[in-house]
């Protein structure tokens, strides 16, 4: 399998988070994607290439260019308050407040950010922008052809909503990949998302339309983040009514119980005839990921790859969460190599 890689994400390193009332050094580090990317080569998984360049139109087609604008430039309207810190949201407009769009960088950063977990460092913007061409790369290498293709984003994306920032996610890439296959001449794009957590940029994303169908298995949101979405009962609205599907499981849940939700979401997709398959791929289900409950173990990666090849669609695997980082390479590409193994 084509691995799609840019050392890009180096450029982004947050300092901390909040976690317990406490500051910790980030999770989301950028040793996660090296440990994928030394598996990849471990195992002789296939070729590794950098990305191309598509440039900002297909980012456009996602998000929203007042959004854009804004993460682009956040970075240099703070340093020039003469701050090098990371720059971190505090106020956002919950309810009672307006949703109005301050002029002053932190009204405008609470304006576009649902949480405090996505810091914007000085190279935090390219980062997410190679991110997103190396999703675009891995696209475009299914689009010509390919069966399936490993898109090693950093930092992730599936949180990212069209003019949202948060859970360590800025430029959705998920759906600016299945965006690219629709635009290329698709007409049915499935999302699986498997990370722990659920999906709630995409969701939002795609919420009202028929042309992609949303499917996440993730933590229950009464007890997990991101809390306000990720219910059973979101179903999609207008058109895009009857095509999303969550799957929220309680804490603790092992591999009987998400691999009983997996092979509803499987059904849900055949169901659904799906040109073209975009896995969104966190591995902090893992049974030692520091911020999880769930409890996959290591082999478990390796079914759960073959039972998606058994879909037998073309597919896009977009690195996500994870972050028992010794393990994270192993489960990564335990999925794709389950798969390969699975695929004809
Ligand atoms: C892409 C992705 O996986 N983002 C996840 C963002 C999660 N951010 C909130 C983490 C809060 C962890 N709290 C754990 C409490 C354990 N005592
Ligand atoms: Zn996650």
């Amino acid at each position: 399998m084509l691995t799609i890689y840019s050392d890009d994400h180096h450029l982004h390193h947050g300092r901390c988070e909040l976690m317990d009332g406490q500051l910790m050094p980030c999770f989301e580090m950028p040793s996660r994607a090296d440990h994928v990317l030394q598996r990849v080569k471990d195992r002789e998984l296939g070729p590794v290439q950098a990305p191309y360049d598509f440039g900002l139109a297909p980012l456009q087609r996602i998000h929203n260019r007042d959004y854009l604008d804004f993460f682009k430039g956040a970075w240099a309207r703070w340093t020039e308050y003469g701050e090098d810190g990371d720059l971190l949201p505090y106020t956002w407009p919950a309810r009672t407040l307006r949703r109005v769009l301050p002029t002053s960088l932190h009204g405008q950063l609470g304006y576009y950010s649902f949480d405090g977990g996505a810091p914007i460092t000085a190279g935090t913007w390219q980062a997410a922008y190679s991110a997103a061409q190396v999703a675009l790369t891995a696209q475009q290498a299914i689009q010509r052809g390919a069966h399936s293709a490993f898109a090693l984003c950093r930092p992730p994306g599936h949180h990212a909503a069209s003019d949202l920032m948060g859970g360590y996610c800025y430029l959705n890439n998920a759906a600016i990949a299945a965006q690219a296959f629709l635009d290329q001449g698709h007409r049915k794009v499935a999302i699986l998302d498997v990370d722990y957590h659920h999906g709630n940029g995409t969701q939002s994303i795609f919420y009202d339309r028929r042309d992609v169908l949303f499917t996440s298995i993730h933590g229950h949101p009464e007890a997990e983040f991101p809390f306000f979405l990720g219910y059973a009962d979101e179903r999609g609205e207008g058109a895009g009514e009857g095509f999303n599907f969550n799957y929220p499981l309680p804490a603790g849940s092992g591999w009987d119980t998400w691999s009983a939700a997996l092979e509803q979401a499987c059904r849900e997709i055949e169901h659904y005839g799906a040109d073209i398959l975009v896995v969104s791929l966190g591995v902090d289900t893992f049974k030692d990921d520091p911020i999880s409950q769930f409890k996959l173990d290591s082999p478990d990666y390796l079914t759960m790859g073959a039972r998606i090849a058994r879909l037998g669609k073309p597919t896009l695997f977009v690195m996500e969460g994870g972050y028992a980082v010794e393990e994270i390479g192993i489960n990564a590409v335990n999925v794709l190599e389950g798969f390969e193994g699975a695929a004809q």
